[in-house]
């Protein structure tokens, strides 16, 4: 059982039980709702500009291009305010605390216990927040993990020690052809070129190890499994045009740090005339020229070994070699 009692005093400092004591508690506590308010002002006016903008997204990558991106970021800065708002509540209940019952004299401050509104309430509002998180949390992984029965393009995506081969497939699953294919090499940066306003199925198998399939912009990674395992993932709409760095987000090998590739986001009417360009045998530096594209990617750079004859294993070279 519960007792009834909320405080606690010891006889000796009941003197705190005086007239005038109730008031201060009473300013007190009007001072804690002042407080309370200023933050929820706060709150609303911050969410009335971009709060995501004015704190660089909390440290979570601005500037997606997916439509999926927007609702991650979305949810992260949510979660970001919802967690402010509760520290900011928590500290001014500590420092209000700290000041308020600060020591004077020997006589014991106020002890409260068995109160059980209290009680009740430090328990169903952690549920409570953890709750609504947990919904939203699983509403946007729900939808970013959606797959639908006919997307617009569907890329195969090969990775392999230690550059990319995109595949344009005609249809889902292995089943499917391949209609045209980009395939990076040690001189040439792999450019995948997918268009705007289209869905987009990514199939992803591995030749090897596990590599991760990581554009910044789409704002996640996803592992490329070896064997049977098919990473299939989708984008509902690509909504900026533009050049944009992709890499291999698993430590693969050696050159795992070279592993990038560009992802080239064009209009539909480019992505189609690229398409045909690329099914009637042209390379895909040829087909980008061919829609006014740069050929070569923008945003990466094949790695340069530097090796020469003089410095590669010089110690090995066979006599004769180098200096
Ligand atoms: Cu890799």
């Amino acid at each position: 059982m519960v007792a009834r009692s909320s405080e606690v005093r010891p006889s000796a400092v009941r003197h705190g039980a005086a007239p005038g004591v109730g008031g201060r508690r009473g300013r007190g506590a009007g001072r804690l709702a002042g407080l309370g308010l200023g933050g929820v002002a706060l709150l609303v006016l911050l969410t009335g500009c971009d709060v995501g903008k004015t704190f660089e997204g909390f440290g979570w990558p601005q500037g997606g291009i997916s439509a999926e991106s927007h609702r991650m970021y979305d949810l992260w800065i949510a979660s970001c305010v919802a967690a402010l708002a509760v520290g900011v509540f928590v500290w001014g209940l500590i420092f209000w605390c700290v000041v308020r019952y600060r020591k004077r004299g020997n006589a014991l401050p106020v002890q409260t216990r068995y109160n059980l509104p209290m009680e009740f309430l430090y328990t169903i509002a952690p549920i409570l927040i953890v709750s609504v998180l947990f919904y939203y949390t699983a509403i946007v992984q729900t939808d970013v993990d959606k797959l639908s029965k006919n997307p617009d393009v569907t890329v195969e995506v090969v990775a392999f020690k230690w550059n990319w081969q995109f595949n344009y497939r005609d249809g889902q699953g292995t089943e499917a052809r391949t209609t045209a294919s980009t395939l990076g090499t040690s001189e040439v940066i792999p450019v995948l070129v997918l268009p705007t306003n289209r869905s987009i199925r990514f199939e992803e198998t591995s030749r090897d190890v596990i590599h991760s399939f990581w554009v910044p912009e789409l704002l996640f990674k996803r592992d490329v499994m070896p064997g049977k395992i098919r990473n299939v993932f989708e984008v509902s709409r690509l909504d900026a045009e533009g050049a944009y760095v992709g890499r291999c987000a698993e430590l693969c090998g050696s050159y795992h740090a070279f592993m990038n590739f560009e992802l080239r986001v064009v209009s539909p009417e480019k992505y189609d005339q690229f398409l045909a360009a690329k099914q009637s045998g042209k390379s895909t530096q040829d087909a980008l020229a061919q829609i006014g594209e740069e050929p070569y990617a923008q945003t990466t750079q094949p790695f340069d070994t530097r090796r020469t004859q003089s410095n590669f294993n010089p110690d090995s070279a066979p006599a004769g070699t180098g200096s």
